[in-house]
């Protein structure tokens, strides 16, 4: 459930103060109206802190309120597509479940980072494919595509983040377990763990110092 406006974006307020590096706003049950409006108010949030805002799925929205990129799934308008609407210059993110998918996100050489999942069972998107945790089938098979391409010279190299039931308790765990040789993630996508927390703040801060523990450990 969406919180009340104030909320909401005194939640957002909050993860971006304590360690969020990018925030995406996906709305689902929003009018075109309502969405846009939220939308500038959190870009004057994440504008505030120098960090780029991507819209789910909806390209007039972002063009809207010039945001920094779009995120699209894979039954959503084709990346090359959003690239035509919004310019080189603009952020696009892919999801991706699987090992084809991702390599069809290489292969095309337009999106900028690709998310990856579901790793874990989650309540918030109700039509995730199966979790595939941190085991060798999931997350690490298509960070094995996601190498092939980036150690090639000749290609844009692709960020990626995990999505899906990713917590407070598990983040460093995905961060490490899913990581090969050459190719680790490069974050983790969180909704609920922040957004439904009762503690925005103190939850991101706690995520980042995982992360951070994860990656200084490298
Ligand atoms: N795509 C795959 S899982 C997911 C999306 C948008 C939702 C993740 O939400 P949470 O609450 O962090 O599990
Ligand atoms: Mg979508």
């Amino acid at each position: 459930m969406i919180p009340e406006s104030s909320t909401f974006l005194r939640q957002v307020e909050e993860s971006i103060e304590n360690g969020a590096t990018i925030v995406q706003l996906r709305e689902k049950t929003l009018g075109t109206r309502d969405f846009i409006a939220r939308a500038s108010k959190v870009h004057e949030l994440t504008k505030k802190k120098g960090i780029p805002l991507i819209i789910n799925d909806r390209v007039d929205v972002a063009l809207a309120v010039d945001a920094e990129g779009i995120h699209v799934g894979q039954d959503d308008m084709p990346a090359a597509t959003v690239r035509e609407l919004i310019g080189p210059d603009k952020i696009i993110g892919v999801t991706c479940s699987n090992v084809e998918e991702t390599q069809q996100v290489c292969d095309e050489g337009i999106a900028d980072y690709v998310g990856l999942g579901t790793v874990y069972y989650t309540n918030t998107k109700k039509d995730t494919k199966t979790p595939q945790g941190t085991g060798p089938i999931g997350v690490r098979k298509m960070l094995q595509v996601l190498r092939k391409h980036n150690t090639s010279k000749s290609n844009k190299s692709i960020r990626s983040v995990a999505i899906g039931g990713i917590n407070q308790t598990n983040a460093a765990k995905v961060l490490y377990q899913c990581a090969i040789p050459q190719q680790s993630l490069d974050g983790v996508a969180i909704v609920s763990c922040i957004m439904a927390s009762e503690d925005a703040a103190g939850g991101t801060a706690k995520l980042e110092d995982k992360v951070a523990a994860v990656q200084n450990a490298k």
